[in-house]
């Protein structure tokens, strides 16, 4: 491949000029990265990573995660030149523009080449540390014949900077994920300038005493990063490579400067670079020598690809089917069933002491089923109690399932999205409520790109116990309930525990949030048929009864045994009220009017409702003359009976509320 007009430095300058030309075009994007890690990214497609650019999603290729995903024009020349079908020219001639595949922070499109690549700085290599472990996780199952590949992350001085680099190091580490590459753009620059005016450690340093294997070399030079790469892959350890490089670099104007990141080119700058690179092809176009090098590169492992199917098919035929059913990200045969009969037997039980309980009996129901679930946990196993029976996932046994992620909970959310993206596994995360917020950039990410990660939380109100308000999440629900894409659920009792969680293990488009008090639930619905009632969001659990209904009680979670217990009161008073049930606010908003009107009862009718959390984002289902019962702001120490009655979150309170609306006095 090698000829001298195709030589590897050619290979390079290929995309460079290609992000030049692009970037020229568009009037922006970063420039910097693709034109710094030309020569890394040569050394990584023409030598070391295993792909077919004919086939884009082929299970067991290499994952390439672009973590400074602001220099996508370096991904985008990448595929064109490899020949990945869906990265033709006209896209790279369309960088930045609306509808352009090249639309910058690609996020994740398998089909065209593009794993995942993240803008938020430190998402993507937690990404990576996640596919590394589902990697090693499925290799461990199917064996080295099936699962056998490498996950390469390009990183910037910012995903560095960012503390969820810094989780990412300490558990990569700690669980030895050899197969894992992170190839750092040491450029010594970032946006604002010299990475001097902020940081003073010795990153590498970092790596090493996490236990990673720690190579430094010059960047542009490829056969000394191809040689890294290669030593990379032989050790034991994860590995990251220090790749020193001058950002921007062919650009005589912005070189190894601060504009070097994303200055505005010009046509002028193009030229003078064609000048001082001795590159004559005009803009857009790639010399055939050179191109046809990059197209061999694409297409080298074809055989390796077709040995590789040819091995899957001849495993035994369950063994083959069930590999083919974790890639397809299909439910066993069974798992409704295995729920139902859960969800029957669950109301002629005690309940559980505490509803994440009533969460990780269903999950233990499920678990010689659902072999591909992966949990992971932030430290939290004995309060959230969904390990059980699951082995650990550690640096000596890949085959446990239960990832102790220690005090990580930024870099659990990333890494479940990352085992997501990879495939063949079902990635929870679990912890408590209030620090959703510490999982929140991730939670974001998943819901932007479609990743089905369920989040599963505990402690989901003020009813926690003695230890203070920090842990009371009364404006979480209404901040993820904001977030697009994000089904939120919070279950009354087990009967809607189990149904929601059929609705979450059936989810394939998104991310699910599942809430679960840590105080004891009581059975709300004594009766579980087949149906799944939460299906549609909220459903009437208990209707009016003795007349037209004059009151509807809507809540969620532990507060709907509450509304009973109101309507219990009301009834008594002769007055008709029903109580609906809204585990999932956004299931609901997507059923249509007549359903909603149905459930909600009129719009001038009386309604209250009830959440131990703020009020933000109720006002739209209780219409004109709707009064809350819940939080007016954070909450306090001491025991969950206690606290309700202090903050007024009462069957009192609510029966009280809907006296006075009913009486025509202004609502709460
Ligand atoms: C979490 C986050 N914060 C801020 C930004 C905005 N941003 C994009 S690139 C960049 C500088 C990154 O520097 P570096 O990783 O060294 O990239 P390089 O300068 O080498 O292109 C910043 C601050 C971001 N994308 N994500």
């Amino acid at each position: 491949m090698n000829t001298p007009g195709a030589s590897p430095a050619r290979l390079a300058d290929a995309i460079r000029f290609l992000a030049i030309d692009a970037i020229v075009r568009a009037g922006e994007g970063h420039q910097g990265v693709p034109l710094g890690m030309a020569e890394i990214a040569t050394a990584l497609y023409t030598r070391h990573l295993k792909f077919d650019a004919a086939d884009p999603a082929w299970p067991d290729r290499d994952r390439v995660v672009l973590s400074n995903g602001h220099g996508s024009m370096l991904l985008y020349a990448l595929l064109h030149l490899c020949g990945f079908e869906r990265m033709g020219i006209e896209q790279i001639r369309t960088f930045r523009d609306f509808g352009s595949r090249c639309e910058g922070h690609p996020e994740r499109d398998v089909h065209t080449g593009i794993e995942v690549t993240t803008g938020p700085l430190g998402q993507g290599i937690a990404n990576a540390l996640g596919m590394a472990v589902a990697e090693a996780w499925l290799g461990a199952r199917f064996g080295p014949g099936v699962v056998d590949h490498h996950t390469y992350a390009f990183v910037g001085d910012g995903c560095l900077q960012e503390g969820v680099g810094q989780e990412m190091i300490a558990l990569a580490g700690h669980l030895r994920l050899s197969r894992l590459v992170l190839l750092w753009d040491d450029n010594r620059i970032t946006d604002d300038g010299s990475t001097a005016l902020s940081i003073s450690e010795d990153v590498a340093a970092r790596f090493r005493v996490a236990d990673w294997h720690v190579q430094e070399v010059d960047g542009h030079d490829i056969e000394a990063v191809s040689d890294a790469i290669a030593a990379a892959k032989a050790d034991p350890r994860p590995s990251m490579i220090a790749c020193r490089t001058i950002i921007a670099k062919g650009l005589a104007r912005l070189q190894g400067q601060r504009g070097g990141h994303s200055a505005r080119l010009y046509p002028e700058d193009a030229a003078q670079a064609r000048a001082d690179r001795g590159w004559t092809a005009a803009p857009f176009e790639v010399p055939a020598d050179v191109l046809s090098a990059w197209r061999a590169a694409g297409a080298r492992h074809r055989d390796t690809r077709a040995a590789w199917a040819a091995r899957v098919a001849a495993l035994p035929a369950d063994e083959r089917a069930e590999f083919q059913r974790l890639l397809d990200g299909r439910l066993p045969a069974g798992w409704r069933e295995r729920l139902l009969a859960w969800k029957a037997q669950a109301p002629g039980k005690p309940a559980a002491p505490s509803g994440i309980f009533v969460s990780a009996d269903i999950n233990d129901a499920i678990a010689d089923l659902m072999p591909e679930r992966l949990v992971a946990c932030a430290d939290l196993e004995a309060p959230t109690n969904h390990k059980r029976r699951l082995a650990a996932f550690t640096a000596s046994d890949r085959r446990g399932s239960y990832l102790h992620c220690g005090v990580r909970e930024h870099v659990m959310a990333a890494m479940a999205n990352g085992m997501a993206a990879h495939g063949g596994v079902v990635p929870l995360a679990v912890t408590y409520l209030a620090f959703a917020d510490y999982e929140r950039p991730a939670m974001r990410m998943a819901a932007l790109m479609g990743l089905p990660v369920k989040f599963v939380f505990s402690h989901d109100s003020i009813g926690i116990g003695r230890n203070g308000p920090t842990h009371q999440p009364v404006e979480v629900l209404a901040s993820l309930r904001a977030m697009p894409g994000m089904l939120v659920l919070r279950p009354a009792d087990a009967v809607e525990a189990a149904e929601c969680w059929e609705i979450a293990y059936a989810h394939q488009a998104g991310p699910c949030t599942l809430v679960f008090a840590r105080q004891m639930l009581p059975h709300v619905r004594v009766e579980a048929g087949h149906e799944n009632l939460s299906r549609r969001g909220a459903y009437v659990l208990a209707e009016a009864a003795g007349g037209a209904r004059a009151v509807t009680l809507l809540a969620t979670g532990s507060e709907v045994a509450l509304a009973l217990s109101a309507r219990a009161a009301l009834q008594a008073e002769g007055k008709p009220t029903a109580v609906v049930s809204m585990p999932c606010w956004a299931l609901f908003e997507q059923q249509d009017e007549a359903y909603r009107t149905a459930v909600l009862g009129a719009p001038n009718g009386v309604r209250v409702g009830c959440e131990a959390a703020v009020r933000f984002g109720w006002e739209r289902w209780l219409g004109g003359r709707g009064g809350f019962v819940g939080m007016r702001g954070f909450g306090a120490s001491g025991g969950a009976d206690e606290l309700y009655r202090h903050f007024g979150i009462t069957a009192d309170a609510i029966a009280a509320q809907a006296r006075r609306l009913l009486a025509g006095d202004a609502g709460g």
